[in-house]
């Protein structure tokens, strides 16, 4: 057993070990490691405690306070040293993590509007211009409206003219827009003037034609509306999108819902009519179609075609967008190649 004295110097050498160990400390793990070695259940200061029943009763309150005392200075000097660790590994933290605002920022790309999107907002604006509205419909469609309401009853020739895709029976994809002016004269009587943009449908691949193509139509009915507003109106909308200098040339044709019909030729804007290769040397490219809607849509729409006239035309706005930028190839659109899209 050994005497008071004994125990004491123990003390104060465990003290100043102890000491010397929590203050060298590099981190947490090993703060924990000299608690343990230290204040733990097995730990030098614990033994001590646990020793105190062996020692003499009149000995036990000094050595007790002592070992007591010795006990509270070391948890307080972890308790300062873990909060030293903490701060400094938090400085280190914020040294690392500090933000360099004189370096160069990362400029972001612009995105921009495909150019078919381009094409189709500057029709839309040119006709809204002149008191035109927008108007939307289905594009899987019956063909009710996309054939029978626009006078091509079953087995009428025209239908052959259009490459169709078939859901079902009565039911395409439609292949113009055209179903959905039907549609607008369902729902409002006349006055109406509407420009109908959207994708339309028709078997037929290669470099002019692609599956899947976008129309811009317009359809104007009023009473006395003359062939005069249909050229006027056109001729506003070419000078617009192509330059006052532009010519028109109209020239008759043939569709089941207008009579009568024509095309629309533009003095072509690459060589100005003199002759190249977009315009194939002849001076004039074809634009869009158009004519006097047919009493027998009228009829179908149950509009009286003795009070009301009117007139409806259509382009394609990829064959514009071609034109207009001398693209020879429409599966250019199609690719989403950068090089393509960034010239726009
Ligand atoms: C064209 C050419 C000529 C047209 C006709 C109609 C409707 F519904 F009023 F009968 N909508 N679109 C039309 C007329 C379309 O595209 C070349």
């Amino acid at each position: 057993m050994s005497s008071l004295n004994e125990i004491l110097t123990e003390i104060s050498s465990i003290r100043a070990e102890a000491q010397k160990e929590f203050q060298n400390a590099q981190n947490q793990i090993e703060l924990s490691q000299i608690k343990a070695k230290y204040l733990g259940r097995q730990g030098s200061v614990t033994r001590l405690l646990k020793r105190l029943s062996e020692l003499p009763p009149e000995e036990r309150p000094q050595i007790g306070s002592a070992v007591n005392l010795l006990k509270d200075e070391l948890n307080e000097l972890y308790e300062k040293m873990e909060l030293k660790i903490k701060k400094n590994a938090q400085l280190r933290a914020l040294e690392q993590e500090r933000i360099d605002i004189t370096l160069p920022g990362r400029r972001q790309p612009y995105g921009r509007k495909h150019p078919l999107t381009q094409v189709t907002d500057e029709i839309k604006e040119i006709f809204q211009g002149m008191g035109f509205s927008i108007a939307e419909g289905p594009e899987v469609e019956y063909d009710y409206y996309n054939f029978e309401a626009l006078n091509m009853p079953k087995n009428h020739p025209a239908r052959d003219m259009q490459d169709t895709f078939y859901i079902s029976e009565d039911i395409v994809l439609r292949t113009h827009t055209s179903p959905v002016q039907v549609r607008v004269m369902e729902a409002q009587k006349p006055p109406i003037r509407v420009i109908v943009p959207g994708k339309v449908y028709r078997h037929d691949s290669d470099i002019t034609h692609s599956p899947m193509f976008h129309q811009v139509e317009g359809l104007l009915v009023d009473e006395k509306v003359t062939l005069g507003d249909l050229k006027g109106t056109l001729e506003v909308f070419v000078h617009k999108m192509f330059g006052k200098e532009t010519r028109l040339r109209f020239r008759a044709s043939f569709f089941p819902f207008t009579e009568p019909s024509a095309e629309v030729d533009i003095s072509c804007m690459i060589c100005k009519g003199n002759g190249c290769r977009v315009c194939s040397q002849t001076g004039w490219l074809e634009i869009l179609g158009c004519g006097m809607v047919d009493p027998a849509v009228f009829k179908a729409v149950n509009y009286d075609s003795e009070k009301y006239t009117g007139f409806a035309f259509g382009m394609g706005v990829e064959r514009i967008a071609m034109l207009k930028y001398g693209i020879d190839d429409i599966r250019l659109f199609f690719e989403n190649d950068l090089r393509f899209l960034k010239q726009f």
